[in-house]
Formats: structure tokens, sequence, C-alpha cells
């Protein structure tokens, strides 16, 4: 197992090949830095379209000056409150709206979550993320999840949570229940949004992120691919990641899981090489972030996973199961990690990649 400290995380010398940018100093955290943005569409988009091989040397090279080479963080799903939800995110399994076949299940017990908890981190995940299919958690919803929060803490996992929209004093008792990150995505650019999901506006998740951000718990925001979108759109949501001011600490690119019953089900897969190239480009943009590879691998492959660490993706989701689809069994990863010579990171400190402290 490698040990990752706080000052691996940190360049020791600045990476000479990127232009060298003003960093928004009045955006605060809510969202897109105005007026002062780092990274203009416009560049991104010049990013995805490099060569393909340069894009990917790129990548690594900012990689390597960042995190020490060969280090996969492994996080593993619950979902601990399943389907029903209210929202109609085009591409969710869970929205009581589409017939998918998921079962609507209520909150799960404490000790039903810590046994789940405790098998994972047996298995070696570090960080233990629980997600509820609910479009904004009710105050009562927020004392549970924290009790949840307490018990994984206490295990000594890294705690993250994805519950939907998140009001100031709820992202406060979760800080307080020990939760060290809140997963909350952009999903695609502000341009596709609504072709996607109409239940609830980019702003609302913007508002979330500055909630989560101003309680002191660290950013996990990402995105899904391949929900048809133009190659713009994909520069757009990697620049509204990256100009989120801190951008994430952690930053999970999604490919698509296609679900039968779901407005999306029948959506034109992604190039793999184009979701590559996502990777590669977040890496670039946001040096410090955990970059996840993370829903879509069973479709991927050995071959193109290995791209995406050369790329610069340095986590995945870790178990059978995502949410409710399904994700490579332990042992496939456990024997890719081992043929790509990856090794699992081991948690040193709380919150350690806090990057922008
Ligand atoms: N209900 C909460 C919310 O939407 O914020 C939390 C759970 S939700 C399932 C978490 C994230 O999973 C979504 O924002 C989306 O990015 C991702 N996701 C959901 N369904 C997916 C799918 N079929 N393929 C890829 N990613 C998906
Ligand atoms: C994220 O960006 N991807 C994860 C996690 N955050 C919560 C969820 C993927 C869900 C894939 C479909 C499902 O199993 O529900
Ligand atoms: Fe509900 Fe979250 Fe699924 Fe949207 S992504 S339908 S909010 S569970």
């Amino acid at each position: 197992m490698t040990l990752v400290t706080a000052t691996e995380n940190v360049a020791e010398k600045p990476v000479q090949f990127l232009k060298s940018r003003s960093v928004p100093t009045s955006a605060g955290a809510s969202g897109a830095a105005m007026g002062d943005e780092r990274w203009p569409a416009s560049e991104v988009q010049a990013l995805l379209d490099k060569p393909f091989l340069d894009l990917v040397f790129e990548a690594q090279q900012v990689h390597r000056a960042h995190w020490p080479a060969g280090d996969i963080e492994l996080a593993t799903l619950l979902s601990v409150k399943t389907g029903g939800c209210p929202e109609n995110c085009g591409y969710c399994p869970q929205s009581a709206e589409f017939d998918t076949g998921v079962e609507a299940q209520k909150l799960m017990e404490v000790d039903a979550v810590v046994q789940a908890a405790q098998a994972a981190k047996d298995a070696g995940a570090t960080r233990f993320c629980m997600g509820a299919a609910w479009r904004a958690p009710k105050d009562r919803d927020i004392e549970k999840m924290s009790e949840l929060v307490s018990a994984v803490k206490g295990l000594g996992l890294q705690t993250c949570a994805t519950l939907g929209m998140l009001a100031p004093h709820q992202a406060t008792a979760l800080r307080d229940a020990g939760l060290d990150y809140y997963n909350h995505n952009l999903d695609t650019a502000p341009e596709y949004y609504t072709e996607v999901v109409d239940t609830r506006s980019y702003q609302d998740r913007l508002d979330t992120l500055k909630n989560v951000r101003a309680a002191g718990i660290s950013v996990c925001c990402g995105g899904i691919v391949g929900m048809g979108e133009a190659p713009v759109h994909r520069a757009g949501l990697l620049a509204q990641l990256a100009n989120l001011n801190p951008y994430p600490e952690s930053v999970p690119i999604n490919s698509l899981v296609r679900v039968p019953g779901t407005p999306l089900a029948d959506t034109d897969p992604i190039d793999p090489m184009d979701f590559v190239r996502v990777i590669a480009v977040a890496r670039i943009l946001m040096p410090k972030a955990r970059v996840r590879l993370s829903a879509g691998r069973q479709q991927l492959g050995d071959a193109v996973q290995a791209l995406c660490f050369m790329a610069g993706a340095n986590s995945i989701f870790y178990g059978d199961k995502l949410l409710v689809t399904g994700n490579p069994d332990v042992q496939a990863d456990t024997a890719l990690l081992a043929k790509l010579g990856l090794k699992g990171k081991q948690v040193v400190a709380t919150a350690e990649e806090h990057v922008h402290a």
C-alpha cells in the first residue's frame, strides 16, 4: 500500500507547459468565476481537440507533478435510500417518473450500513459514499444521516454522502457529524442541462455546492458524458468545474449507464477515446483533484480503463454495485490494478485532500 500524505500532493515545481492564469479572487464559491474566468470554454475545447497522444501525455505530466504515481483511491458506494425520487433526471434509474424496475426503499438502519462499510474497508476501500434518492433531505433525514455518517467515520473510513440539495444548516449538521465530502454533480454544461432535467435548475446545484463549501466539507463534483451532448457541452461542463473557486477536491467523471426505462436509455454511447479525453482535460484543469473514473466502467474494458489512468484518473468506485446498477466486481478490479501495478491508497489523516487549504 502506498502512503499518501498532504505534502505528496503538492507540486514541487510549477508545471511549465501550462499557461499562467489569473486566479479569480472575488467569485466566491457560488459557481464559475464571474468576469475573471480562468478557463474559457474555448480554451477547454482546444485542449479536448488536441491530438489524442499529445493530450494524454500532457495530462500524465500534470498528474506526475501533483500525485504519486500508481496511487488509486478506492471509494465504495452504498445506496442507503433507494428509488422513488421526485426529480426527473433523464439518466437516473431512481426517478419515480420512469419505469426502470427499481423498487423504492426507505432509509437503511445504522447496523446494516455499518456492516456494508466494514466490508468495504476490509476489501480495501478508504472512502465510503452513501447515496440517497432525495430531491432534498428533510431535517429529520439529516438527523438520521448524521448517525450514519458518525458510525461510518468511526470505522476509520473517509465519509462522503450524496443526498440532493442541501441548505446551509443541513451542511453544517453533516459536517459536525463527521462528513468529509459531499457529492453533488453539475452533470453537464448549463446549455445542455435543461435537455436532461427540468425539476431543478443549474443554479440550484451551484447553490448546494456553495453551502457545502461554506460548511467546510470537501466538494466532490463532476458530471456525466455520453448523454447525447455535443463536444462543446463537454468543454462547458469541464470549464464550469474548473472555474469553481476553488475547484472540487474530487471530480467524478461518469459515462452514462444506459438504463432501460430512462429517457436516455437509447442514447448513442460515447466513443471511448472521447471519454479518455474528458478525463485527461479534467486532470489538466484540476491538477490537485482526485479525478474519479466513475460510472460506466463495465462498458469500458481493461484497455480503455488503463488509458484513463494514464490520462490522470486516480480514483474508482470499488465494489460490485454502484447505487443500483452494476460495477466491475472486486476480483476483477483487484486483478486489473495488479496487472497495471497500481495500488490502493491508505488514509493517513482526516481530509488529507483539502487541496485548497
Ligand atoms: N439524489 C442525489 C442527487 O441527484 O444529487 C444523489 C444521488 S444521484 C444518483 C448522484 C449522481 O449519480 C447524479 O448526479 C449523476 O451524476 C450520477 N448518475 C445517476 N445515474 C447515472 C447513470 N445512469 N449513469 C451515470 N451516472 C449517473
Ligand atoms: C457519481 O458521480 N457517480 C455515482 C456517485 N457519484 C453517487 C453514482 C453513479 C450512479 C450510476 C447509476 C446507478 O447505479 O444508480
Ligand atoms: Fe433523484 Fe438524484 Fe436520481 Fe435525480 S439523480 S432522479 S435527484 S436520485
